[in-house]
């Protein structure tokens, strides 16, 4: 079985798949984003994951393609729901390669406008774990990015060893915690916890604050506790296919 030339047409093969997650305020845990994750329906292994999907994708050269693929679909996808609201908002993962391509910005542009999109709801996640790469050519793309009006989020966030060098230089709106983070208990006689001082810097850079992966009502409360503003987790909602967020978002508002 070939997986590196089956992937260059699952795309025209209608393959490819996007599940949905929502994002809620912590607040009142009412949605008021999603995130986009990528699916290959294989037609003999089921469902491929991105964890094994990408770096195919990458070794093949269509990585691009496939995040291009991703956005369009997506945003499509968006354009179609109308029961978040109009600030509802589409977070889209992009890789390294891709945020670097050429005219990246200019190509989410065009998708914007070809789903009459205001690209204030678009928000383009960035893992920090890659990040290291050619930090002043993404710096240059997640400017062009802002100047549309895209907000830029940093995945990840204390997953990693370079964290705060990371936030020091990356020009982005919004933080996405690790899980690790909501699991780091204070220690007694120490000091806070982890999440209390990251999510007290995010907020005093002026940074959306998301907290990642949580599973459980202590987690969610948690990360609540320490101020955080937004969450996301399968305590709060699992992903799930497209057809099936406007009846999320119907009851849920
Ligand atoms: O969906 P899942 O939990 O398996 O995602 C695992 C990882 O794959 C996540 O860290 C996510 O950032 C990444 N991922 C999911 N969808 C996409 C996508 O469309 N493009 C890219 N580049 N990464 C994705
Ligand atoms: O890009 P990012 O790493 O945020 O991708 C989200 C990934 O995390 C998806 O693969 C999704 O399935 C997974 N995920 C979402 N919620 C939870 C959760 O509560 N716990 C765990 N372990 N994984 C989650
Ligand atoms: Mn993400
Ligand atoms: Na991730």
């Amino acid at each position: 079985m070939d997986l590196e030339r089956e992937l260059l047409g699952a795309a025209d093969r209608g393959e490819l798949d996007l599940v949905f997650q929502p994002v809620v305020a912590l607040r009142d845990e009412r949605p008021v984003g999603v995130e986009a994750l990528l699916r290959w329906r294989h037609p003999k292994m089921g469902t491929v994951l991105p964890a094994e999907l990408l770096p195919i994708a990458r070794a093949v050269g269509c990585a691009a393609e496939l995040d291009e693929w991703v956005l369009d679909a997506a945003c499509r996808h968006l354009a179609g729901w109308t029961a978040g609201g109009s600030d509802f908002w589409l977070s889209v993962n992009v890789g390294p390669r891709e945020l670097l391509t050429a005219r990246f910005p200019e190509r989410v542009a065009e998708i914007l406008d070809r789903h009459e999109l205001e690209p204030e709801r678009l928000v383009v996640e960035v893992q920090e774990t890659w990040v290291a790469e050619d930090v002043p050519a993404i710096v240059a793309s997640l400017a062009a990015l802002r100047k549309l009006g895209v907000r830029a989020a940093l995945d990840d966030f204390g997953a990693g060893q370079a964290s705060l060098s990371h936030l020091r230089r990356l020009p982005v709106d919004m933080i996405k915690l690790d899980q690790v983070l909501v699991n780091t208990p204070p220690e007694p006689g120490i000091g806070p916890a982890v999440i209390d001082v990251v999510v007290s810097l995010g907020r005093r850079l002026g940074l959306e604050t998301v907290a990642k992966g949580l599973e459980t009502a202590e987690q969610i409360e948690r990360a609540r506790q320490a101020g955080c503003l937004y969450g996301q987790g399968f305590g709060l909602a699992r992903p799930a296919p497209a057809e099936r967020m406007e009846a999320y978002l119907d009851s849920h508002r």
